[in-house]
Parts: C-alpha cells; sequence; structure tokens
C-alpha cells in the first residue's frame, strides 16, 4: 500500500476516491458484482437510494447511549427526534405498543429478547435449524444455545409443515418459558394465532422472528404476528428492504425488560446514522408505491415455483406463501454446495441450504433456497422470474450451455438496471 501523502487539511475535505482509491475502486467493484448477476439470495434486497444516504451520515458521529430524552451524552437533541421518529414509524406500520429500534442487526434482537424473557438454563422451544430455524434460535454453538436449554420442534415428514400438534405435545413435556416461532428458511406463513393458543396452553411467552417476511407483513401480504405475539424481532435489509439493521417490537408491558436488555443489557452506542436509516425505511414500508413492490416480490416468487416444477425440481411443501423458495435436490444428483456453484456460472446467486431431515452436512446440504426481494427491487417481473426459471433448471440439467445461459442472465440485468448512475457510494462534495 502506498504511503498517504496528504495534509491534515485535504483529509479534511477530500472524498473516499481521493483519499482511498483503493477502497473506492472495490466499492465500484461490488456495485458492479451486484449489478452483473440475478441476486436470489433469499434474505438479500438492494435497498433505495434514500436508504444509501442516509447510512452515509452524520449522526455517525454521534454518541447517544441511552434512549429519546434519557442518554448520558450531552448533544442529543436532534438524534432523540430521529430516534423518536423511527420509533413511532415502527409502531404504525406493524400496529405494535413498543418498538425498540436499536439493535444492530438481526442476531442482537432475538439475544435481547431472550435477556428480557429468560434467565441462562431457562427452557425455550424453537424450529430447529435445518428445518428452517436460525443459528440464533438454539444451536448448540451459538450464545443462545449455550445459555439456555433448548428444545426443538421440527417440520413433519410427510409435508415438511409445522406440524401444530405435535408442537403443542413437545411444549407441554418441556414447558419452555419461550416459545420461538419463524425462521430463515420456511416458505410457508408463520401462523402466529396457531403459536398463541400454544404459548397459552403451556403458559410460556411468544416470540416471532419475522426478519425474513417483515416487508410482506408491513405490506399485508402475510398475517400480521403483533396482535398474537410477546415480542415480534426483525432484520430491516430483507423484504424490508432498508438498512442492514434490526429492531423489536413488543407489548407495552414488556417495553422496559427489552429496552433494559438492548441497553445497557448487550449493546452501547445506537447507530443514529442507522436507526435514521431505519426512520426511512419505516417511511415507505408505509406507503401504496411500497405494498405495489411487495405484491409483485410474491407474484414473483410463484412465477418462479411454477417454472421450477415444470422444469422438474422438486420444492419442500410445493411452493410459498413467501418471497422465498427451498429446493430440494435430495431427488437429483445435484448437493446444494454444487449447485450454488453451478448457478453462480451462469449468474445466478443463490444460497446451499439444509432440507428437513438433510444427511448432508449444513456446508454441503440438499438444497436450495431462492428469494424474489432483491431482483424485484431491480424490476424483474413475473415474466423476467419464468425465464429465471428456465435458466436454472437448464443450468441444472444435463448438458446445459453454460455459456449462453450466463449470457441470457447477463442480458436480463441489462434489461433491469441496478442504480443507474450510481458509482457505489454516496459522494462528499464540500
Ligand atoms: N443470514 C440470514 C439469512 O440468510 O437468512 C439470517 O440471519
Amino acid at each position: 500500500m502506498a504511503v498517504a501523502q496528504e495534509t491534515l487539511e485535504q483529509l479534511r475535505r477530500q472524498g473516499l476516491e481521493s483519499v482511498d482509491p483503493e477502497i473506492a475502486d472495490l466499492l465500484g467493484q461490488e456495485l458492479e458484482r451486484q449489478r452483473g448477476q440475478i441476486e436470489l439470495i433469499a434474505s438479500e434486497n438492494f435497498t433505495w437510494p434514500s436508504v444509501l444516504e442516509a447510512v452515509g451520515s452524520v449522526p455517525t458521529n454521534k454518541y447517544a447511549e441511552g434512549y429519546p430524552s434519557k442518554r448520558y451524552y450531552g448533544g442529543c437533541e436532534v438524534v432523540d427526534e430521529i430516534e423518536a421518529t423511527a420509533i413511532e414509524r415502527a409502531k404504525a406500520v406493524f400496529g405494535a405498543d413498543h418498538a425498540n429500534v436499536q439493535p444492530h442487526a438481526g442476531a442482537q434482537t432475538n439475544m435481547a429478547v431472550y435477556m428480557a424473557a429468560m434467565q441462562p438454563g431457562d427452557t425455550m422451544l424453537s424450529l430447529e435449524l435445518s428445518h428452517g430455524g436460525h443459528l440464533t434460535h438454539g444451536l448448540r454453538v451459538n450464545f443462545s444455545g449455550r445459555l439456555y436449554n433448548v428444545v426443538h420442534y421440527g417440520v413433519s415428514r410427510e409435508t415438511n409443515l409445522v406440524d401444530y400438534d405435535e408442537v403443542r405435545d413437545i411444549a407441554k413435556n418441556c414447558r419452555p418459558k419461550l416459545i420461538v416461532c419463524g425462521g430463515s428458511a420456511y416458505p410457508r406463513a408463520v401462523e402466529a394465532d396457531r403459536f398463541r393458543e400454544i404459548a397459552g396452553d403451556v403458559g410460556a411467552l411468544l416470540l416471532c422472528d419475522m426478519a425474513h417476511f417483515a416487508g410482506l407483513v408491513a405490506a399485508g401480504l402475510h398475517p400480521n404476528p403483533v396482535p398474537h405475539c410477546d415480542f415480534i424481532t426483525s432484520t430491516t435489509h430483507k423484504t424490508l428492504a432498508g438498512p442492514r439493521a434490526g429492531f423489536i417490537l413488543c407489548r407495552e408491558e414488556h417495553a422496559q425488560a427489552v429496552d433494559r436488555a438492548v441497553f445497557p443489557g448487550m449493546q452501547g452506542g445506537p447507530l443514529q446514522h442507522v436507526i435514521a436509516a431505519k426512520a426511512v425505511c419505516f417511511r415507505i414500508a408505509a406507503t401504496e408505491a411500497f405494498r405495489d413492490y411487495q405484491r409483485q416480490v410474491r407474484a414473483n416468487a410463484d412465477a418462479l415455483a411454477e417454472t421450477l416444477v415444470e422444469g422438474g425440481l422438486e420444492l419442500l411443501t410445493g411452493g410459498t406463501d413467501t418471497h422465498l423458495l427451498q429446493v430440494d435436490l435430495r431427488p437429483t444428483r445435484w448437493s446444494g454446495k454444487d449447485a450454488e456453484e453451478r448457478l453462480a456460472e451462469v449468474k445466478v446467486t443463490v444460497n446451499r441450504n439444509t432440507v428437513p431431515f438433510d444427511e448432508r452436512p449444513p456446508t454441503v446440504a440438499s438444497g436450495i433456497r431462492i428469494g424474489t426481494p432483491a431482483a424485484t427491487m431491480r424490476g424483474f417481473d413475473d415474466d423476467d422470474f419464468r425465464e429465471v426459471g428456465r435458466i436454472i433448471f437448464e443450468a441444472l440439467g444435463d448438458a446445459p450451455e453454460l455459456g449462453a445461459l450466463a449470457a441470457q442472465s447477463e442480458e436480463l440485468c441489462r434489461r433491469r438496471p441496478l442504480y443507474p448512475g450510481f458509482r457505489g457510494f454516496t459522494t462528499y462534495a464540500a
């Protein structure tokens, strides 16, 4: 690396491209990577330009430990307004009593709720990771699996759906303090009302992790878990299309415990620039345009599911109620890892994912998870997704023309440009 020769005065005024062309170039390369492939990782999205600007903004300079009007630092009057606005908007979008918008990411939202709801050693009941759960729902090597006594429910071997009778039986046996519903690879609607009945039967608290489908909830396209749950956790960057971050909703009676668990329980200074971006994300989530976007996310998921099934691939549960599909590769010669790598060769990005009762380890896996939020954000419609489906099953078929399929993907990307005119980072112009 060249030794920096700038004067202090230059560093005070110059933007990224002048000060660090190496990183500026890598950011440009990442933009071109995002532009040049069909992004189907179900947890990813391309956020709004207004959110990108807020993330690159001046509250990054501010310490604000505490909550609006109860801070441990001076000079918080403006960030107080930013955070209070984000809180009010989050509550309004989802119809919640209370919101905490400080968690840096999804893992922190779950950590805070566990801290608010349980003591170490208490029992929690959650969906098995390989059946669609999440590592923070009690994986042995995760903090959740180390601190709490975790019991899992799974999906039915026949239907790949949650079997509510089985969940009730397990809950009656293990008497959990907390039941967790939701996950990161479950393609069907999460029925929080049914979990509520079970939680009521056994005297458990109920958490719904809606990180994946929060955007669909905001748009009224997935049942809202808020009326049924004590706690709801989410990220803002998946279907919700905001900045990379998290937030918690809860009933008023748990508000103080949740706030204390986030700060001072587990986080220090909140990222107020990201909280500003969350406020923007919640504002957008309340618009009719956002509902249109989510309707297209759903329509595209159905179009893709139909096309993949017509092409001979098997989907867990036969389709989806959400933005994501799980392709079960066990009837094929493909592992998830090999399929992920083959699809990368034709400019389609997915992730390998275990399927329920998988005999392969997670690093190899027997499925791929596919989602529609990101490509829909750049304008892909139902017809585009049918074409994407054909590219996928041809790439996984016998003797595919990989060069031609990659060119087809590139042409789709050219037709649906991503961030036209942008160079990958906001520009400082003094
Ligand atoms: N890693 C995220 C996902 O892909 O679903 C969940 O944290």
